[in-house]
């Protein structure tokens, strides 16, 4: 069956291309599926013409079938977090004009409601899937493929539309530098809606014929004891789980942690990425396996774009030098481009890799290109030719276990909380979620609060990432003259 849809898998050979558990699929039976799905979402269609349809789905085969025989159909392709609360699902499928949600039975709960209220279909993969492939649409590779959703410094996340280009260059740099080989076997246990897991882990295997372990979620146990039997001979994962793997090796009798310890040794490549790693993690790592980590800095509106080498010098601290394809380029607050080493500047980027726009967002997409360049809120410097993050230049996003938070979609539920009458939300260090989503609040007169009945307040409101973990009641939250609350103070006075 032709298609010229991207990104491609390997097709037509038996090679197995996912395994999940005792059930395993060759490239032959996933891309059957795939245009399986394609055809059944087509339903004597020419062209899915870029419909939106969104699916819920952990680690998979179900998840592959869905993201490619969407491409393949024509669609933009949007995959949603299984843990989403219902407000949060809500503005995924409005603000997109979703038209199909594919969710199978056990994954509908969050979303069965929703779907009825706001008079979408809701369909499992088993419903759309044709008993035939048919014929698939010739797709430019300019045309939007997907939408993943990122939070930003404005309130509710915004919709980031990457083309069939744009993925495929996001995939073929990696391929390239990290040295993607067809007998890579690597596991996937990272959430699905994201860059990482999708264009990292996922689609850079598949497109170059590797095997893909597939795990709904992170299990420490059963990965360890597969990384003992030296299944795998790559590894993506970001710090917050190296964090937990150094201190679950910790807990281990000595000879399964050596033989654990020896497994990722073994392998070809290990890489953290998503947020900053700790130096101190960085050498923790290598004393234990011998690995030096490979880190690497990315963004959903461009994939990866800054990567210590794979062969080279892997420097602690920092995340070395552009990617192929991508030109990286520091400027200073008068939009000048730093020249010097060792200046700051904001890291900006170009190239096949950058996403397209927001979706329906015209102007947040205006506001985030200047002169060309992406403009991607990060804060660098260049040291010996090595990039150096030295931050956000925005307090309001938070990075907790990888997850890109915005503190002010945060304070909007919070201050639904009818004893909250002001509140502000930053990010405070924490040695193994890189940071921890904290809550300074004003109560309203006589009201009572606490940390656990804050929680329980909010379960089901938010993803369970971005409930805080830390809170402290002032009376009134320190403001500057023009009336704004001062974020940095609270950061650093406060003892949390
Ligand atoms: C969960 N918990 C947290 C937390 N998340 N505590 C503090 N901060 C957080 N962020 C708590 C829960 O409340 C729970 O507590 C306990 O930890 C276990 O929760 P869990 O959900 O079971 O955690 P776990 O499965 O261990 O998940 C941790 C994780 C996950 C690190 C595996 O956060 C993860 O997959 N992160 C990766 C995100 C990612 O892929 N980002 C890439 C974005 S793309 P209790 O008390 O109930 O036990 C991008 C671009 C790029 O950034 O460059 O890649
Ligand atoms: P997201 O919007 O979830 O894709 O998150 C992208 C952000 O993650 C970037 O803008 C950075 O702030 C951060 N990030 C990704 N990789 C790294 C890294 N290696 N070091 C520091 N920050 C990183």
């Amino acid at each position: 069956m032709p298609t010229t849809a991207f990104p491609q898998l390997k097709t037509g050979n038996d090679k197995l291309a996912l395994i999940n558990d005792d059930e395993q699929y060759s490239y032959h039976d996933v891309n059957l599926r795939a245009d399986r799905f394609a055809a059944g979402l087509l339903a004597g269609k020419d062209d899915l013409d870029e419909e939106r349809i969104a699916f819920i789905s952990p680690a998979s085969l179900d998840y592959v079938t869905a993201l490619h025989g969407i491409w393949r159909a024509g669609g933009i392709a949007i995959p949603l977090n299984t843990a989403s609360a219902e407000a949060e699902l809500e503005h995924y499928l409005s603000s997109a004009s979703v038209t199909r949600v594919i969710a199978n039975h056990e994954h509908q709960g969050s979303v069965r409601a929703l779907c009825e209220r706001l008079n979408i279909g809701l369909l499992e993969i088993d419903d759309v899937l044709a008993d035939i492939p048919g014929n698939l649409p010739e797709l430019n590779e300019q045309r939007r493929a997907m939408i993943l959703f990122t939070s930003g410094t404005t309130n509710k996340p915004k919709g980031v539309v990457t083309t069939h280009s744009a993925i495929r260059a996001q995939i073929t740099t990696l391929l390239e530098a990290w040295e993607w080989q067809e007998n890579d076997v690597i596991p996937l246990f990272l959430p699905l809606h994201h860059v990482h897991g999708i264009i990292n882990v996922l689609c850079c295997a598949l497109w170059c014929g590797a095997t893909v372990h597939l795990m709904p979620k992170l299990d420490l146990p059963k990965l360890c004891a597969a990384v003992g039997d030296e299944t795998y001979t790559v590894f993506m994962a970001v710090p917050t789980i190296y964090v937990k793997l150094i201190d679950y090796l910790g807990g281990l009798d000595a000879n399964i942690a050596q033989k654990t310890c020896d497994g990722f040794g073994a392998m070809r490549l290990n890489v953290s990425g998503s947020a900053a790693c700790p130096v101190k993690v960085f050498e923790q790592w290598q004393n234990l396996t011998g690995q030096v980590l490979l880190e690497r800095y990315g963004m959903t509106e461009v994939g990866m774009a800054i990567s210590n080498p794979y062969i080279g010098e892997r420097r602690a601290g920092y995340v070395g030098q552009a990617l192929p394809g991508v030109t990286v380029q520091l400027f200073d607050e008068d939009d000048e481009a730093v020249v010097e080493e060792a200046t700051p500047g904001e890291i900006r980027m170009q190239g096949a890799n950058v996403f397209r726009e927001y979706w329906n967002n015209e102007s947040a997409t205006d506001e985030s290109f200047k002169n060309g360049w992406f403009c991607s809120g990060d804060i660098a410097v260049v040291e010996d030719g090595y990039i150096r993050i030295m931050g956000r230049s925005s307090i309001d996003i938070i990075k907790s276990g990888g997850y890109k938070l915005s503190a002010l979609e945060i304070e909007g539920v919070l201050l639904m909380h009818d004893d909250i009458s002001e509140v502000a939300v930053i990010g405070v260090h924490d040695d193994t979620w890189g940071e921890s989503v904290a809550a300074v609040v004003g109560l309203r007169a006589g009201a009572e609060l606490d940390l656990a009945a804050l929680k329980q307040w909010c379960d089901g409101k938010m993803s369970a990432y971005k409930i805080p973990k830390k809170l402290k009641i002032l009376d009134a939250l320190p403001r500057n003259a023009m009336g704004k609350v001062i974020k940095p103070e609270l950061k650093t006075t406060i003892e949390w």
